[in-house]
């Protein structure tokens, strides 16, 4: 086990801006520092009763409310009073929060060489099967770890089969893609730093992000930053000094590319504001879209490149666009595309017909049909979910905590849910027609296809979504089956997180989505685009495809916190990627007309 992706791992993500310092630190940050050092002592084939130790330690740290770091600095000897923290443990936390590392895990990993490291962080190899392969078989880079399985050498060792082989060739693929590209939350964080840097230098006139950010790709491989200025060298060596860059890669007169301190790469160009529009729509892109245009240009007898666009006229060539990115396109007879829809998808044939989407905004979300609470494994009570909801200008929440099956989260059985739903009966008479809260449950489609839940549970509710987190292994035919059941079922309003993908941990399991976006649109039923930054499941192009079949899309925070309720923006962004307008987004609705498409109240 390296790190389990635990919901609180997925909310950390969020928090845990790259580079950047945190001053104090949260019980998840030291928990995975702590597990780190039990992954390379277990790797070093430690004593196991220490290990177990180890890991008991960061259970007991992730599950409580207590601040770590704050006892650790006030009191540290009532450290051990938390269940399941021993003497040792304690010495780490404090060492941990006064110096902000730990000795002894600077040491394992000077001793362990890097590229075996690396082997640590593939999903489903850990430790001990990564020292194995290491001493037995003498493996230390992801190469020669490809190679011996492609090769079949891996199975010959003990305890790992074919079946492992697959695992691991696999879990290199994500391993290598999650080391280079980072989801868009997490991105931005570093653009809202840069932005606020960089408004401190006097020789920016103007600034710009482009790249895969500004047309908010769901991951990020580097930023690009714009700048209008007309003394560059001032500009690169203001930006040379931000505090998080750890090396400059390349400089020249206008170009510029650094490292963040946690590998990002930005890459800095400054122009002059004549040729500001041509050089944000060029480097925004995508390349693809960029090829596209190049081609309608040199039909117009037009030449168009990062400096502006030009007519070609007895030799010479003369300026017709390039200060404004709307100049660029209009000269073309283009609309100016929002920039998640450059990507050479559909976006030129829209234009043709003058049938560009007018994308749905954030503004335009009125409820969040999918959150937890401390009923199952959220951290806000109803009361608080609902307040913050009402807070953030929205007119409706659906509460949709985990049904029965999930008993390691807590998942209700129908007793504890009919109780949660007469204590929502009470709080929307509170609430007196200010705001609705809906019955809601976020029931499993169990490996049988059966829902969690008996029907005449489900039948009470205002709102059911049915996800799949059990058998997520099987055949692609029982998956599709199973959600084609759920589908069909009466009392099942919308598939939460349809592929269960998680970006760089863990792929979409098999699913055929044609079969299954064509019987949600056969039954009348939604399907949900999870706003986490780590889900956005569905995808942008499966968005686009239920959109095609008339699939409502319900944009859902799944929020396991009152910050969760946040997320709702990068659901939204997807959305636009996938062109959908506001009204092919159900939750843009009134509930009643929610419940109108979902076949009137039941
Ligand atoms: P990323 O960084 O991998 O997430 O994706 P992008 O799209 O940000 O790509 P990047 O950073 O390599 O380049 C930024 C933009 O610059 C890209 O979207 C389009 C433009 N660009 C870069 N190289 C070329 C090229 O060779 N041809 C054209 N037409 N455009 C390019
Ligand atoms: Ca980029
Ligand atoms: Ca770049
Ligand atoms: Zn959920």
């Amino acid at each position: 086990m390296i790190r389990r992706v635990t919901r609180r791992w997925l909310e950390e993500v969020l928090t845990s801006v790259p580079g950047k310092r945190i001053a104090v630190l949260s019980n998840s940050r030291i928990a995975d520092v702590l597990d780190q050092l039990a992954d390379l002592l277990e790797f070093q084939g430690a004593n196991a009763f220490r290990i177990r130790a180890y890991r008991s330690a960061t259970r007991a740290i992730r599950n409580t409310s207590t601040s770590i770091a704050q006892v650790a600095q006030q009191h540290p000897k009532n450290l051990t009073h938390i269940d399941g923290i021993g003497k040792s443990v304690a010495e780490k936390c404090v060492e941990l929060v006064q110096r902000g590392s730990l000795d002894q895990l600077d040491q394992l990993l000077r001793q362990i060489p890097k590229s075996v490291l690396a082997m640590l962080r593939i999903p489903g190899l850990g430790p001990k099967k990564a020292a194995a392969i290491y001493q037995q078989l003498g493996i230390t880079t992801l190469e020669q770890l490809r190679e011996a399985c492609e090769a079949e050498r891996i199975r010959t060792l003990k305890g790992f089969g074919p079946k492992s082989e697959q695992m691991i060739l696999k879990g290199i693929g994500l391993a290598e893609r999650a080391g280079k590209r980072i989801y868009w939350a997490v991105a931005d964080q570093q653009v809202q730093q840069l932005r606020d840097y960089m408004a401190g230098c006097h020789a920016v006139q103007q600034l710009e992000f482009a790249g895969s950010y500004r047309r908010g790709k769901e991951t990020v491989g580097d930023l690009d930053l714009l700048v209008v200025s007309e003394d560059s060298t001032r500009v690169m060596d203001y930006f040379g000094r931000f505090p998080d860059v750890a090396d400059t890669i390349a400089r020249g007169e206008t170009k510029m590319s650094v490292r963040l301190g946690d590998g990002l790469q930005v890459d800095l160009r400054v122009v002059t504001s004549r040729s500001f529009g041509a050089a944000l729509q060029y480097f925004t892109g995508s390349k693809e879209h960029n090829v596209i245009l190049r081609s309608l240009a040199k039909k117009e007898n037009l030449k168009i490149n990062e400096y502006g666009v030009f007519r070609l006229e007895d030799q010479t060539e003369q300026v017709v666009a390039g200060q404004t990115e709307a100049d660029v396109y209009n000269v073309l007879g283009l609309p100016v595309f929002p920039p998640e829809l450059r990507e050479a998808r559909q976006e030129f044939q829209w234009a043709a017909r003058n049938e560009l989407p007018e994308l749905v905004t954030a503004s335009d979300i009125r409820g969040d049909l999918h959150m937890h609470t401390t009923a199952t494994d959220g951290n806000g009570t109803l009361e608080e979910m609902v307040d913050a909801a009402r807070k953030r200008g929205l007119d409706f929440v659906a509460i949709t905590d985990h049904s029965q099956r999930l008993s390691m989260l807590d998942g209700l059985d129908p007793k504890r849910l009919l109780d949660q739903w007469s204590q929502i009966d009470q709080l929307n008479d509170q609430l007196d027609g200010d705001f609705l809260v809906l019955k809601g449950i976020e029931c499993d489609i169990l490996e049988n296809g059966d829902m969690d839940l008996p029907d005449e549970v489900l039948a009470q509710a205002d709102w059911v979504v049915a996800s799949v987190h059990f058998g997520q292994r099987q055949s692609r035919e029982q998956i599709t089956s199973r959600i084609l059941g759920a589908l069909a079922h009466p009392f099942v309003s919308a598939i939460a997180h349809p592929t269960g993908r998680l970006i760089n941990r863990r792929d979409a399991y098999e699913v055929d989505m044609e079969a299954v976006l064509q019987a949600a649109s056969e039954h009348g039923k939604l399907m949900e685009l999870n706003a986490h930054p780590a889900r956005l499941d569905l995808n942008d192009v499966h968005c686009a495809a239920a959109k095609e079949l008339g699939v409502p899309i319900v944009i859902s925070t799944d929020a396991h916190s009152v910050a969760g309720l946040d997320m709702m923006r990068y659901g939204v962004l997807q959305a636009r990627r996938g062109g959908l307008t506001a009204s092919d987004v159900a939750n843009t609705h009134t509930w009643a007309e929610i419940q109108q498409a979902i076949g009137g109240k039941r």
